[in-house]
């Protein structure tokens, strides 16, 4: 960033509010997780909030997104509800889910959000699914797929970005490599000259690489595509560079146990995307310390209140456990 215009502040701003509501949320379930009243797995993000940030906000709130078992980011970065978030993550019924999926298992009609799940790769044909769905419908919504470094493994991910190409989907892919799939590096996974985004150009679909930690070039990169994407020139794929802090699944950091490096987490760590961001509005002037300390304040009454909403919040009834949550209302 040179000088910075008024609406590229605006932009960064809200950016830093919605990476600050997805890392301090995290945070919190994190330290709160030994309480045992979270009783489903989570896989934090905390670290690679920038793509989550920057993709929610280049996206329409009648865009569809898939994702993940690392789901809480994606959700909320899309502008997803934080007390239904963590009343799904408490298994209440007032849970996006109706507290049956748990944090894996996010679903949100209302922001677009259609799906999370544990099956690695699962959610990649039902994103590309949906693509097939707006051309149908003939409407100009585009379909978003996250998926991380490890679901390129997975058979149906060719499968998948072949019929994008084919049919010219509006298809947005968001790969975040982060480098590791539980506690394997992508060198013992994948060859190691291969890169992600070239090869997804051999199957048809034009792809791009860059700095994950970037949270305004990330912005920048995905709404241009965005244009291109809903101007029905077909589908594109990025993949961002990016890492986790702490341990695949649960609150801890795992550095310790010797799948990787305390100095490639500190690495990492200096490339934190808020601070990042944080000093570069601070050193133009562009916040202050002040304005950045209200907003902290403001989005932690928030996971405040959603954290007591979870609390408070009824567990489903015996039966409404079987139920179909897309069953029609008025066929009840
Ligand atoms: C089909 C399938 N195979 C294996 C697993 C076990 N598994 C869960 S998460 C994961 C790693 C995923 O790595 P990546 O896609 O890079 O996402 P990240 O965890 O790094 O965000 C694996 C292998 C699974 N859930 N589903
Ligand atoms: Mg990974």
């Amino acid at each position: 960033m040179h000088s910075l215009l008024k609406e590229e502040v605006n932009i960064a701003v809200e950016l830093l509010r919605r990476m600050k509501r997805i890392r301090l949320t995290e945070e919190t379930i994190a330290e709160r997780y030994s309480e045992w009243k979270m009783r489903c797995p989570t896989h934090l993000c905390i670290g690679q909030e920038a793509v989550s940030a920057a993709v929610g906000l280049a996206l329409r709130k009648d865009d569809f997104v898939v994702s993940t078992h690392r789901a809480h980011g994606h959700y909320l970065g899309k502008g997803g509800d934080l007390k239904r978030m963590l009343a799904e993550i408490y298994g209440k019924s007032t849970g996006c889910s109706s507290g049956k999926g748990g944090s894996m298992h996010l679903i949100d009609e209302s922001v677009g959000f259609m799906g999370s799940t544990a099956i690695l790769g699962g959610t990649i044909p039902i994103g590309v699914g949906l693509g097939l769905s707006i051309k149908l419908n003939n409407t100009d919504q585009i379909s978003c797929v996250f998926l991380g470094d490890g679901a390129v493994e997975e058979g149906v991910f060719y499968e998948s970005l072949n019929f994008a190409a084919l049919k010219k989907l509006p298809v947005l892919f968001i790969c975040e490599n982060n480098l590791y799939s539980v506690y394997s590096l992508l060198k013992v996974r994948q060859p190691a000259r291969r890169k992600i985004y070239e090869m997804v150009k051999a199957i048809g679909v034009p792809g791009e690489h860059a700095d994950g930690n970037d949270v305004m070039g990330v912005y920048e990169k995905v709404n241009s595509a965005v244009d291109f994407i809903r101007s029905g020139k077909g589908p594109r794929f990025f993949e961002f560079a990016t890492y986790r802090w702490r341990e695949h699944c649960g609150p801890n950091f795992d550095n310790h146990i010797g799948y990787r490096t305390e100095e490639e987490y500190l690495c990492w760590k200096k490339k934190d995307p808020i601070m990042l961001l944080e000093s570069n509005l601070l050193s133009h002037g562009a916040v202050s310390k002040e304005e950045i300390d209200k907003m902290e304040i403001s989005v932690q009454q928030e996971i405040k209140e959603a954290f007591e909403y979870a609390e408070a919040s009824p567990f489903p009834v015996e039966g409404e456990t079987f139920t179909d949550l897309y069953k029609p209302k008025d066929d009840s």
